[in-house]
């Protein structure tokens, strides 16, 4: 009877220890596997389009609009006199979404109009994809063709220098009439903000955006060694409570 009690209780503890083993594994692998959160700016023209809503604190210029949409602030921004010491960002950036897309535009050739975008928990993101159309192919700020917009992307911006070098470019070429386009994008990972623009008049929609967790920056992951010492220990504890079992 006594030797069928220690069986049973041995036969316990198993099952409770591989529990704990199977548990500790778990959160460590859902820890790792923590999902990047998907977000899509879509300049709704219900929300943003006259009213130029401020929902969040603009940090580029006072009074520049900025709203937020899924976990992003979304801000206008114009920068002015452009490539000379008086560059700077203009009070007063807004946006043109009357028609569910922000109608970015051509201002001054020493001007650039365009999105500034940061994770409203101040994060790490990617830029992912955009949908891009060019609306208007007779102007063009300094440095730049009409014969080619171009999109202008960059993590940074400094309005007292020359646009022309601060941006990754990417063609849009001259043909008006065109359908929204998507233009992927591999070079903005692991980002905190981003600035989008372009030389001349493009419209802009659905700028997709991953949101990176915070559990999932490189020092909360545990490292390899320290699960496999995690899992060590757990069946350290687990061949312990065997030996007692077993007394
Ligand atoms: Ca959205
Ligand atoms: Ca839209």
């Amino acid at each position: 009877m006594k030797h069928q009690n220690i069986h049973f209780s041995f036969l316990t503890r198993t099952v409770s220890y591989l529990s704990l083993t199977c548990a500790t594994t778990l959160a460590l692998v859902t820890g790792i596997n923590s999902e990047v959160k998907a977000a899509v700016i879509e300049f709704d023209a219900d929300t943003y389009a006259y009213s130029n809503p401020n929902t969040c604190t603009p940090q580029l210029a006072d009074g520049n609009k900025c709203f937020v949409e899924d976990g992003f602030n979304v801000e206008a921004f114009s920068g002015r006199e452009t490539g000379g010491d008086p560059g700077h960002f203009h009070e007063g950036g807004h946006f043109h979404a009357s028609n569910s897309y922000e109608a970015q535009h051509f201002s001054g050739v020493d001007r650039l109009l365009g999105i500034y975008l940061t994770p409203v928990n101040g994060g790490s993101f990617s830029l992912e994809s955009l949908y891009y159309q060019l609306r208007d192919n007779t102007r063009a700020i300094a440095g730049y063709s009409t014969d080619d917009t171009k999109i202008l992307i960059s993590t940074t911006f400094d309005p007292t220098q020359p646009v022309l070098g601060q941006f990754w470019e990417y063609s849009v070429g001259n043909e008006l009439g065109l359908p929204f386009q998507k233009l992927e994008l591999t070079e903005f990972n692991n980002i905190t903000q981003v600035y989008i623009a372009s030389s001349g008049d493009v419209n802009f929609d659905n700028i997709m955006v991953n949101e990176i967790p915070e559990e999932n920056t490189p020092n909360s992951v545990p490292e390899p060694g320290t699960l496999v010492g995690l899992l060590a220990l757990g069946s350290m504890g687990f061949c312990f409570r065997k030996k007692e079992s077993q007394r």
